[in-house]
């Protein structure tokens, strides 16, 4: 199998799960409706792809944590909707449609992140195959990733970074918090549910901390260099909201340098899984060479 393939068929199993899961009517139908034209808008499903295959490297079968998988797509969904905002960074594309808010308003759009952030927690806490101890240790990775020791607190350092000098230390920060710390935690994740032993969770740690930092380089770098429609979001807006990013710091060509000193500490870190890490090997690189 190519990694094309690999790939296709673990985001098939979290869409048709959320699919599934979204099937029934909410009340009132605009929320749900809101909610579903967000998390049904395609996307690249990564952070729950590296969840089944932190799971299967560790010796498990992907499909018996596919709603924790999901779960994990449902906080980053949420975020885009909220980043997306007139308050935040103010965009009208996303995956290549137009953004949540601007199709819903405003206030739908904030309670539709409200909603998927929620929901995330409720999709996440039931799994009869999983030991109610080990659910609740990953429930736990999941919201400090997510929240105030993750993600929140990295969006709220871009948004206070916003026009400041350029500072390697607090472009670290917002890098590390905002987007590495909920794909490390997709990686971790899958570890802690198949209940792994310490040395295959520190393996997976080195693994998902690098891959999430060269994640963001690479963002930032396909904002300089990518177009509009291969991003499906716009190109430039780094540059137009005056944000704190690696080309900005460092320049292009010095950034790739940098994503690719990651990715070979990623390929390192996970030698501790032997021929297993297969897949890991290729998104990791797959993940340096992406276009959007
Ligand atoms: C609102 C609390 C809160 C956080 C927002 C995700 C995020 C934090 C901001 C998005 C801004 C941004 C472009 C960050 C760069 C990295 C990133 C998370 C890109 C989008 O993720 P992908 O590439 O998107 O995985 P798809 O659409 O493939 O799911």
């Amino acid at each position: 199998m190519d990694l094309k393939t690999y790939l296709k068929e673990k985001k098939a199993l979290v869409e048709d799960f959320v699919t599934g899961y979204f099937k029934e009517p909410i009340a009132p139908e605009i929320l749900h409706e809101s909610m579903k034209y967000s998390i049904l808008a395609g996307g690249k499903r990564i952070r729950p792809v590296l969840c089944l295959a932190a799971y299967e490297t560790c010796g498990g079968d992907g499909e018996a944590i596919v709603p924790q998988a999901a779960a994990i797509e449902l906080i980053h969904t949420y975020s885009l909707i909220h980043d997306d905002l007139p308050a935040m960074d103010d965009d009208d594309l996303r995956r290549g449609k137009p953004t949540n808010h601007v199709v819903y308003g405003e206030a739908m759009a904030i309670l539709a992140g409200d909603g998927l952030l929620t929901e995330a927690f409720r999709m996440f806490s039931k799994n009869d195959k999983i030991a109610p101890e080990i659910l609740l240790r990953a429930l736990r990775e999941l919201s400090s990733a997510a929240g105030l020791y993750g993600m929140v607190a990295g969006q709220a350092m871009d948004i206070i970074a916003e026009g400041k000098a350029h500072d390697k230390e607090l472009l670290e920060f917002i890098h590390r918090n905002k987007t590495a710390a909920l794909l490390k935690a997709s990686v971790r994740i899958g570890g802690v549910l198949y209940n792994a032993g310490e040395a295959a969770i520190s393996a997976l740690t080195g693994y998902g901390e690098a891959i999430g930092l060269a994640f963001q380089i690479v963002d930032d770098i396909l904002d300089v260099t990518g177009t509009t429609e291969e991003l499906g979001k716009p190109r430039g807006s780094d540059e137009d909201k005056n944000k704190m990013t690696y080309p900005a710091l460092y320049g292009v060509e010095h950034s790739r340098a940098l994503a690719k000193e990651q990715i070979d500490r990623a390929l390192q870190s996970v030698e501790f899984f032997g021929p297993k890490a297969l897949w890991f090997n290729e998104i990791a690189k797959y993940l340096l060479k992406r276009s959007n």
